[in-house]
């Protein structure tokens, strides 16, 4: 039996799947978390450090899309969708089995607990659309990573969903270029951000560093 909220879901994936938008038109990168209380990693925010949605939305100019039919302005795009692997499986199945017609093409999936099955469930079921798995605790680690042989996800460590985020971007950069160069300036603000640092630690000398970069002791 499936509740009605789910198979109202269920139904608009399916008829999603059938509508053959154009690629440009629908969410590049689909994120899926076994519960809303997954949020906080899989996006950051709540005391927790930056996720997905920081590193896509903040970080590489994509914006999430809220309605299928209804693509934003940015051509590079999100969505996102709570789907529990153990409570609504088969919203879990037509989730993965309808993601690749519905133009997705790399899944962002997190789980947390110690039987984090959706990230490796949907991987199956969407194959051969890649998966990155996020497990979102230390221990959904195991569960998400232990795939056996021919059945591949691509996994981050526990709650490293913002890395997650910039592998579906690499993914997607070997098809677009200006998600290559996205994903270049942004490395090359990090290495900024170390010379800068490097220089003032020198310059500055240890006191004078703690002084002007550490708020208190
Ligand atoms: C929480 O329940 C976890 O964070 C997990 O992602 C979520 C969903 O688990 P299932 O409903 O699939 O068992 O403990």
């Amino acid at each position: 039996m499936t509740a009605d909220s789910v198979q109202s879901i269920i139904d608009q994936l399916h008829e999603q799947a059938e509508m053959d938008l154009p690629n440009e038109a629908t969410p590049d990168v689909g994120i899926v978390m076994g519960s809303d209380s997954d949020l906080p990693t899989m996006a950051g925010g709540k005391g927790k450090r930056p996720g997905a949605y920081a590193a896509l939305a903040e970080e590489l100019g994509f914006e999430e899309q809220t309605d299928y039919t209804e693509a934003p302005e940015s051509r590079f795009t999100f969505e996102t969708f709570v789907v529990s692997a153990h409570r609504t499986p088969d919203l879990m199945y037509a989730y993965a089995e309808t993601a690749e017609a519905r133009g997705i093409d790399v899944i962002i999936a997190g789980a947390g607990g110690k039987s984090a099955d959706l990230p490796n469930m949907t991987a199956s079921i969407a194959y051969p659309l890649p998966v990155i798995g996020v497990p979102v605790q230390e221990k959904s680690v195991d569960s998400v990573i232990g795939m056996p042989q021919g059945a591949p996800i691509t996994a981050v460590d526990a709650g490293k969903s913002f890395n997650a985020a910039l592998t579906a971007a690499q993914i997607l950069s070997r098809e677009h270029t200006e998600i290559r160069e996205r994903l270049v300036d942004y490395h090359r603000g990090l290495q900024e951000d170390v010379g800068e640092v490097s220089r003032d630690l020198h310059e500055m000398g240890t006191p004078g560093f703690k002084d002007d970069y550490w708020d208190e002791e």
